[in-house]
């Protein structure tokens, strides 16, 4: 197959940020600007050479035009086989698995995740190493740094090539095999829950689900898994056909984006489950009748009751949380007795714990959980570990989560996010921010007083590796904290984002409303950091 080789001049922008590279699509479509940065993944990745890819994305606007671009690049790279899901299709912890049970040397992954898509919207690349995980920052950093050098790139001059049909075929020396995308995934969900509890609890008359696959990726698997396999009635997933647009909706699963189902949760003769993914598949929201579960707190009902769970029922080895994440998995990990790891935001931290073996479950208050059954956060994976616990204890979603704060408290918690704020502005509040901290020990906001006021950094137990400037925190002596970072995920200015938790252990004060529950960290927030005046806004853009 002819090769060309084009010559290209670097774009300053290509650093990977807390998932990937996210830009706006119209960056995307600029000459040369994809395929720079699929160079540089495979000019600093050379053992990628000879190896086998698994490549797929959410179906977004783009995807299938980025598939068929990097398929050509990667055969006059000279890549032995890429596994592409049918269509150009794989959700992100689909991917994670092919990249694992293929035993691929990594896997490129076409995701804006839960930011908007369509030709106005976003799209993303990331790269996923061996294990099936985001890369390691050590990785992301030689992408970066081979994109500020990249001055050609190769690319096959082949046709278009069939990825709409399961099957091998030849694309000069490289092999392309077009697999489906749900069938694995969907078998390997069936081999760690329950499946006839769950079918007989779906088929008992007495209960009914939702999932809103948000016109995004999950649409397929929730269909074949929740209807066909498991027997849930026609419609129980909504907005399941998979939209280059997402129907015009921002595909992340909060009470915000889902409407309609949060509608139906909290209306009359509502579901007893509801729940919901976002673009990728990855994150995952969780809903009862009229009852919103916090993801934080999902994490740690699901660490308490694993053991109820088939593919855990030998225990946990141990657990992690992000940063900002609140410590209701570590109330429950004191009293299972295992560790629990405090990683800095995004999943690429949790890939050493997990390979090490060192623990079993992890999660971000950004609606994602998942287990070392892969190496991503998993949104479908959530949801049935939910509906299996449903199964097995026969309660309500309410009622479990109520069970679970009389036994360790209630970790009240919110996150504020401020949007579209001007970069300049949103580092100079951080910065700001920062200087106060050595005062801070000891001064006392009302009943609260600071033990400590840091930024957040972590040294990985298993390689040493140091990541800094990862949130800053503010420690109070009851143990109420407030975080403080930047999205790494935007495309758009700066998202500055609060985040705020408290333990409450008085057993008659656990059903409060939750944003009245904090008002007084969120005040105490909003005047140490002069919010109001360094970001122009009065109120925050999104709470969750
Ligand atoms: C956000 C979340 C983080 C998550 C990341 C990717 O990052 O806070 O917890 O891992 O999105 O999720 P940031 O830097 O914007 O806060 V996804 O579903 O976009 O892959
Ligand atoms: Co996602």
């Amino acid at each position: 197959m002819e090769i060309s080789v084009v010559s290209t001049r670097p774009f300053t922008d290509q650093k990977p940020g807390t998932s990937g590279l996210r830009k706006q699509v119209s960056s995307f479509r600029r000459p040369h600007y994809l395929e720079n940065f699929v160079q540089s993944i495979f000019d600093s990745q050379p053992m990628l050479r000879g190896s086998e890819l698994v490549l797929g994305g959410d179906g977004r606007f783009f995807n299938r035009e980025a598939v068929q671009i990097i398929l050509r690049m990667a055969c006059a790279n000279e890549i032995r086989k890429v596994t592409v899901g049918r269509g150009g299709i794989l959700s992100t912890p689909a991917a994670s698995h092919l990249i694992r049970t293929r035993g691929a040397a990594g896997g490129i992954v076409l995701s804006a995740s839960h930011n908007p898509g369509g030709p106005g919207g976003d799209f993303g690349i990331k790269f996923n190493v061996a294990n099936g995980g985001p890369a390691p920052e050590s990785v992301t950093g030689a992408i970066h740094a081979a994109s500020l050098e990249v001055d050609h790139y190769r690319i096959a001059r082949s046709p278009h090539i069939d990825i709409d049909h399961v099957g091998r075929r030849q694309a000069g020396e490289m092999e392309v095999e077009v697999v489906d995308p749900v069938h694995d995934y969907a078998d390997l969900m069936e081999s760690l829950f329950d499946f006839p509890a769950m079918r007989d609890l779906l088929h008992s008359g007495s209960f009914t689900m939702r999932f809103d696959a948000m016109h995004a990726v999950t649409g397929p698997y929730a269909e074949e898994i929740l209807e066909q396999r498991l027997g849930a009635p026609a419609g129980t997933v909504m907005r399941k056909e998979p939209l280059a647009d997402f129907g015009g909706c921002h595909p992340d699963p909060n009470l915000t984006h889902a409407r309609e189902l949060g509608q139906l949760m909290y209306g009359r003769g509502a579901p007893d489950f509801g729940a919901a993914s976002d673009g990728d598949g990855d994150r995952n929201m969780i809903l009862g009748a009229g009852f919103f579960v916090s993801p934080s707190d999902s994490l740690a009902v699901l660490a308490a009751n694993a053991h109820l769970i088939p593919a855990y029922r030998g225990g946990l080895k141990g657990v992690a949380r992000s940063m900002p994440t609140s410590q209701a998995i570590d109330a429950v990990a004191d009293a299972l007795g295992i560790p629990c790891y405090e990683t800095p935001t995004g999943w690429k931290f949790f890939g050493n714990l997990l390979d090490d073996g060192r623990i079993t479950l992890c999660g971000e208050e950004s609606f994602g959980t998942s287990s070392d059954h892969v190496r991503e956060k998993d949104g479908l994976w959530a949801v049935l570990f939910w509906l299996n616990l449903i199964a097995v204890r026969n309660q309500p979603v309410a009622t479990i989560v109520r069970e679970h704060w009389q036994r360790y408290g209630r970790h009240y918690y919110t996150r504020h996010d401020y949007e579209e704020i001007e970069s300049g502005r949103a580092d100079a509040l951080m910065s700001r921010l920062r200087a106060t901290f050595p005062e801070l020990p000891g001064r006392r906001f009302g009943s609260l007083r600071v033990r400590t006021a840091d930024d957040f950094s972590y040294r990985d137990p298993v390689d040493d590796s140091v990541s800094t400037g990862q949130g800053l925190r503010i420690l109070f002596e009851d143990g109420s904290r407030i975080i403080f970072r930047l999205s790494g995920t935007g495309t758009m200015g700066a998202t500055l984002r609060v985040y705020v938790e408290r333990h409450e252990t008085r057993t008659d004060q656990l059903d409060e409303d939750n944003q009245a529950a904090l008002a007084a960290l969120i005040e105490i927030a909003g005047s140490v950091a002069d919010i109001r005046n360094l970001t122009g806004k009065d109120a925050p853009d999104v709470i969750t």
